[in-house]
């Protein structure tokens, strides 16, 4: 490789890096590059803003640039840089842990921290399996998921996840999984602000579910309280509160997948707390640090790690962990987040704009190919009618032009646009940005 002529930042060459989940060649040829970020807007390397519309990738919740963020990230590196936490610790991991478990609601009061929420998720099915296991039910092994759920890329995470792309290539998957319908129907909810009236029986399929293979050899039901990645699925009244019974009624386990409606974005720490529903686990990441350095982890409730704590007390209670569970850089991060968003109130920030965020983007109602609009918290999903020559044309063609004519970042899931601005997002701003996906809408509609 030759070096690069080019001043520092500027990559002449982007062949090297495979980039995850995307269109390489397509981005490759007129790529859409960031160089820099702070508060509301990310920066070209020429310097053009471009309004956040996404949060980054659900994360950016206090926004970016954030000095007490950055502060606590260089004081960790130059106090602690790395320290394990096999057999070891330090004092941020544990404030962390104790901050994070004091936002979720009842009993979930113990975290185990991973790197991502891929590993969050995949921990959470591990714990659960464990969990039967040191409990003398060993035959309870069975994952169940959700149609169009999305829990990560890893094994685990894919195999209770229900989205068909992110498994049809990867073979033969975790075997003793399976799924409950997803929650959506056009026809029934299209254009509810919030949660749809219509679907709290969806739910229901658990009980077949039960009578096909039998509760004894059922471990978990893991859901997103708000199907995210699959383009924004809010739950149905009720829904929620249905699914913990049937799981309360079989002795299953149920965890929520709250990766992304984790730290306000539902306007509350944790979508747990707004549907009133306690899970058995929490997988989170993203927002817990603002998506400043990768973290994330499980909140579990007080019985689950109780049942690990018997036995002689030098033996090691779980066989699990990663090397950057709880990195201190990730823990600095975190607990100058959690500050933020405190200070800032930008939970109840979130929760204040719903009802206006909502009828801002439900305004794009009646736009071209515009077939229904979903909104939740600070989340607003638009979905157009796919190309006649092809699904997703065209939403790849709104995030091109959103970014390069609008300067705005969306995201797209297939045909469906997602907004999710950072929690710091004011109400011209948003009327901002949907003004910008209006121009969007109409650009694509040929
Ligand atoms: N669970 C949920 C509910 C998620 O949304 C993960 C797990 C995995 O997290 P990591 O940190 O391993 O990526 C996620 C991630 C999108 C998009 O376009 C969503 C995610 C990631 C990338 C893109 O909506 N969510």
């Amino acid at each position: 490789m030759t070096a690069s002529a080019q001043p520092l930042g500027t990559p002449n060459d982007l062949e090297a890096f495979w980039m995850p989940f995307t269109a390489n060649r397509s981005f490759k040829r007129n790529p859409r590059m960031i160089a820099r970020a702070e508060g509301m807007f990310y920066y070209t390397p020429e310097g053009r803003p471009v309004m956040d519309g996404t949060a980054g990738l659900w994360c950016c919740n206090a926004g970016h640039a954030r000095e007490p963020i950055i502060q606590a990230i260089q004081a960790q590196a130059r106090e602690l840089d790395f320290a394990p936490t096999f057999q070891y610790g330090h004092p941020k991991v544990f404030a962390a842990a104790a901050r994070i478990a004091a936002l979720a609601p009842g009993d979930l009061d113990h975290v185990f921290f991973a790197g991502s929420g891929s590993e969050a998720a995949d921990s959470a099915l591990k714990i659960a399996l464990a969990y039967w296991n040191v409990t003398g039910k060993g035959s309870k092994t069975r994952l169940i998921g959700r149609e169009r759920g999305y829990h990560g890329v890893g094994f685990g995470g894919i195999s209770v996840g229900g989205m068909v792309n992110n498994r049809k290539f990867f073979g033969g998957l975790l075997t003793g999984t399976d799924h409950i319908p997803h929650t959506y129907d056009r026809e029934k909810q299209a254009f509810s602000k919030g949660e749809p009236d219509y679907g709290a029986h969806f739910a229901d399929d658990l009980e077949r579910i039960v009578t096909l293979h039998d509760a004894s050899t059922i471990a978990a039901v893991i859901v997103e309280p708000m199907a995210g990645s699959t383009g924004a699925l809010p739950p149905p009244k009720g829904y929620l509160k249905r699914l913990r019974e049937l799981c309360d009624k079989h002795g299953i386990l149920l965890i929520f997948d709250e990766v992304i409606t984790g730290f306000g974005r539902l306007g509350y720490a944790f979508a747990a707390e707004r549907y009133g529903v306690i899970p058995d686990m929490i997988t989170f990441a993203k927002g817990v640090t603002s998506g400043t350095v990768p973290m994330g982890g499980v909140l579990v409730r007080k019985h689950i790690y109780d049942a690990f704590m018997g036995g002689p007390d030098n033996v090691i209670e779980l066989f699990h962990g990663y090397t950057y569970s709880g990195h201190p850089l990730a823990a600095a991060a975190s607990l100058a987040a959690l500050d933020i968003y405190r200070e800032e109130g930008l939970f109840e920030r979130a929760r204040g704009m719903e009802a206006s965020f909502a009828e801002a983007v439900m305004s794009l109602k009646g736009e071209p190919n515009v077939v229904d609009i979903r909104t939740l918290g600070l989340v607003g999903a638009i979905d157009l009618a796919p190309r006649a020559d092809g699904v997703g044309k065209r939403g790849y063609e709104a995030i091109e032009r959103s970014f390069h004519e609008e300067g705005v970042m969306i995201r797209t899931a297939g045909d469906t646009i997602c907004v999710s601005p950072p929690l710091i997002v004011t109400e011209s701003q948003v009327e901002e940005i949907v003004g910008k996906l209006r121009r969007v809408v109409r650009a694509v509609a040929g």
